[in-house]
């Protein structure tokens, strides 16, 4: 064989160590958010499932309209509603067992209620009265969480020592458009992944991150694509479609518990009210663009399905709204009543062996306390 020859039978290959870990093609995302109300796959869905959607729906927009109305009146600090992302609240709470951990946002105050966390104890927070408000342990609902994005981390050390230990438990870890620009969402992810551990993170893309529009957070195509470089599946669903989201966040949680490892789920939805209450979102966006989402309102949406296919009635509505108003109405009387708070608390719970430094701070309080108190006898 001549040089030349032997030359042409040369081809490049890769460097001999090299080879892809996974196939990325499955785990890319779909082109569009999934959706199932008004399409075909609607007709699958379980009645009673989709009437137990609307029922909570209606019921957390109405308490999302309470607590507002209570940070007015001066009974709470301040209230992060999720007006219009009602959807993806409800269905996080409803698609984990009794044994799964939640671990929730400053927004998610639905999402804790909607998984049975006491209406009242998921605003003290909020109110300032006392640390989390609930006992995390009763309900297997982690704080809510200020600090962005520090929740998925706790979401992920949970899951792993769960695997670790042989339970059978999956942990939901919620958090905004803007929590993916943090680096505990990167370390979350990345742990998650190389440790298949099971965990669904749910990305709630309201659009905003306060007043930064998602443009302005980041580059990526959609923000269900940065699980591919994660090596976990990415889902991209209709944030505002109950059943959609429903839907999705079952089959991730199935293949979490499976054995199968992390999934990140974006939902596409819309924050209809303003950051908190002292925040003014005409500053940074217009009436037409918030009108346009009224129109793709998730309770619209699932009322239009149930109602289009004879699943409910006005009664049936009536019903939904009666229930809400005096779940309100309950969360009003409560919420009027002051709390009876002894500043000593302050220090229980914070670690189980309290620092040398805390039992120095709670004896001065103690102390200050009652010089307080002589003071007002004299
Ligand atoms: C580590 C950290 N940095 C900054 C803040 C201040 N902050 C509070 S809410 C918020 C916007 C978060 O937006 P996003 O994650 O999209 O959630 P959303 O409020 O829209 O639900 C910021 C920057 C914070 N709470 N924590």
């Amino acid at each position: 064989m001549t040089v030349m020859e032997q030359r042409g039978a040369y081809r490049p290959t890769p460097p001999p160590a090299w080879q892809p870990r996974t196939d990325p093609a499955p785990l890319l995302p779909d082109a569009e958010p999934y959706r199932v109300l008004g399409t075909e796959a609607a007709a699958k869905a379980d009645p009673e499932l989709l009437r137990t959607l609307y029922a909570q729906l209606i019921r957390g927009r109405r308490y999302n309209a309470q607590a507002t109305a209570l940070t007015k009146q001066g009974r709470l600090a301040v209230y992060p509603s999720s007006t219009g992302q009602e959807a993806c609240e409800v269905a996080a709470a409803l698609v984990l067992e009794e044994r799964d951990w939640l671990f929730p946002s400053y927004r998610d105050t639905l999402a804790a209620v909607a998984r049975g966390v006491d209406p009242v104890e998921a605003l003290t927070l909020l109110r300032g009265d006392w640390h989390t408000g609930y006992d995390p342990y009763e309900h297997r609902v982690a704080p809510l969480c200020t600090p962005l994005a520090t929740q998925l981390p706790h979401a992920v050390g949970l899951a792993h020592a769960a695997r670790l230990k042989g339970d059978d438990v999956v942990a939901l870890a919620m958090v905004g458009d803007g929590g993916t620009s943090e680096g505990d969402f990167h370390e979350a992810l990345n742990f998650a992944a190389v440790w298949q551990a099971p965990v669904v993170f749910l990305v709630q893309n309201n659009g905003f991150a306060i007043s930064v529009p998602l443009a302005k957070q980041t580059a990526a195509p959609t923000l269900a694509h940065k699980a591919v470089g994660y090596g976990m599946p990415g889902r991209l669903v209709d944030g505002n479609d109950a059943a959609a989201v429903h839907e999705v966040l079952t089959d991730a949680v199935r293949h979490a518990r499976a054995g199968g490892g992390p999934t990140l789920v974006e939902a596409v939805t819309y924050r209809l009210d303003a950051h908190t209450n002292a925040d003014d979102a005409t500053r940074y966006r217009t009436d037409d663009e918030v009108e346009t989402w009224r129109e793709h309102d998730p309770i619209a949406l699932l009322e239009r399905e149930l109602t289009d296919r004879g699943l409910l009635d006005e009664a049936g509505i009536q019903s939904a709204r009666d229930a809400a108003e005096a779940m309100a109405a309950d969360l009003r009387a409560r919420m009027n009543q002051d709390p009876v708070l002894d500043p000593m608390d302050l220090f229980a719970d914070v670690y189980a062996e309290p620092t040398p430094q805390l039992r120095e701070q709670q004896a001065q309080l103690r102390a200050e306390l009652a010089a307080g108190q002589e003071g007002a006898h004299r």
